[in-house]
């Protein structure tokens, strides 16, 4: 039976490659932050939070001695390394933080591995957020970087300690330049899930309007299930490397928001520009939706589309889910934990 430690049980895609690898098969080892009340809710949504071969781990990613003690003990085949401060708005305010986690958490693993036993695989979860501002589109393995966010750069710093201990010491180390993915998952700070839960309180009658900040970005968003597969393929390749998952479509936030009501039966219009934009109720003329510049970042990501014609020709991987099909899932999931009277 192969072992595979995931950081980051907690969060979305550790949820679902915990779900993904049990299915295959494997003795999961997912860890935890230690808090007053550590949260386990999506493991629990997907059915797995017993499953005998499951183990919750406690452990932090900042701590190198609890890195090493835990490779150590686990003595796992594989390392997928999920763990992150991984919302790009509060890294602005936690620049330090975000750095510590984010960019030197994954030299502790890598260190870990180096010391106690290089052959084990290691994946790091790199991100289309360290293409930042346009260099290039779509955005490939090979297009420059230029994050522009501490979050970004963090990632950057990281994406590249995975080249330097692959190229330096032979280890199976990989990185998966994954654009947005989202899911019924998904944590409510980040746009997509903010949107398919207020739509759904909207039309519960729960919530009047929905504030958001800048409608124009442009995202590649695909369905979180079809990239966790994608990561764990990259670990069963004959050689590691690098290697961009997406979908190939971008859309804008405000398009997001449409689909969003179109799959509750409500027509949205969009009025004004910028700071005054709103969005109406064509059959009502209700405001529904109102940006507010609170949710503005200092330096914004634009525009992001991603080619993931590699990991297709090398994984045989695919998106598969379409933007559609996402977005009227996660609609379905928040319009019934609503009706039922909660939402995480
Ligand atoms: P989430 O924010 O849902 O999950 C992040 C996880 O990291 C949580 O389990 C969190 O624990 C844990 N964590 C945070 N800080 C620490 C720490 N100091 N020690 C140990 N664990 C910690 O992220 P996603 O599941 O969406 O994303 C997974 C990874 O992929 C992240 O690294 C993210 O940056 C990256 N990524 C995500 C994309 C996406 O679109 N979803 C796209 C590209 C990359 P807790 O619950 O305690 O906070
Ligand atoms: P992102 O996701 O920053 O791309 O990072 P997020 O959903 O937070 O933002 C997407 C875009 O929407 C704009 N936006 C808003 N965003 C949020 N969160 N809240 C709002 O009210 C709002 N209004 C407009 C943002 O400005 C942005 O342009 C996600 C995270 O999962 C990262 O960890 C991951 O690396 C990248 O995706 C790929």
């Amino acid at each position: 039976m192969k072992k595979a430690i995931i950081t980051g049980i907690s969060g979305q895609d550790g949820a679902y490659l915990a779900q993904f690898l049990l299915e295959k098969g494997y003795e999961v080892y997912g860890t935890y932050r230690r808090t007053a009340s550590v949260n386990f809710w999506r493991i629990e949504e997907l059915n797995i939070k017993n499953h005998k071969n499951l183990h919750l781990v406690e452990y932090d990613l900042t701590d190198l001695s609890n890195s090493i003690s835990m490779i150590q003990k686990i003595q796992p085949d594989e390392v997928y390394n999920l763990a992150a401060q991984s919302f790009v708005g509060v890294s602005f305010e936690q620049p330090i933080t975000t750095t510590h986690i984010t960019g030197l958490g994954c030299v502790h693993l890598l260190e870990a591995i180096k010391i106690v036993n290089p052959k084990i695989k290691f994946y790091q979860a790199s991100t289309s957020e360290m293409f930042g501002k346009v260099q290039e589109v779509p955005q490939t393995e090979k297009t420059p970087f230029y994050p522009r966010s501490p979050y970004g750069v963090a990632k950057l710093y990281a994406h590249w300690m995975v080249i330097n201990y692959r190229e330096s010491y032979n280890i199976f180390a990989c990185s998966g330049i994954l654009f947005n993915h989202e899911s019924p998952l998904r944590g409510q700070e980040f746009v997509t899930r903010k949107i398919t839960d207020s739509v759904a309180k909207i039309k519960l009658g729960k919530l009047d309007c929905l504030e958001l900040g800048n409608m124009d970005a442009k995202r590649d968003w695909g369905f979180a299930k079809d990239y966790v597969e994608g990561m764990y393929l990259m670990l069963q390749a004959k050689n590691p490397d690098t290697y961009v998952l997406a979908t190939n479509r971008t859309e804008t936030v405000r398009d997001f928001v449409s689909l969003a009501f179109k799959a509750v039966d409500i027509e949205v219009e969009f009025i004004g520009s910028d700071e005054n934009e709103i969005a109406v109720d064509r059959k009502t003329g209700k405001t529904l939706v109102k940006v507010n510049p609170k949710f503005y970042r200092p330096a914004e990501v634009d525009l992001l589309i991603g080619n993931a014609q590699k990991a297709k020709e090398v994984l045989g991987w695919e998106a598969k889910c379409t933007l559609e099909e996402l977005c009227s899932m996660m609609i379905k999931e928040d319009l019934r934990r609503n009706k039922l009277g909660f939402s995480f």
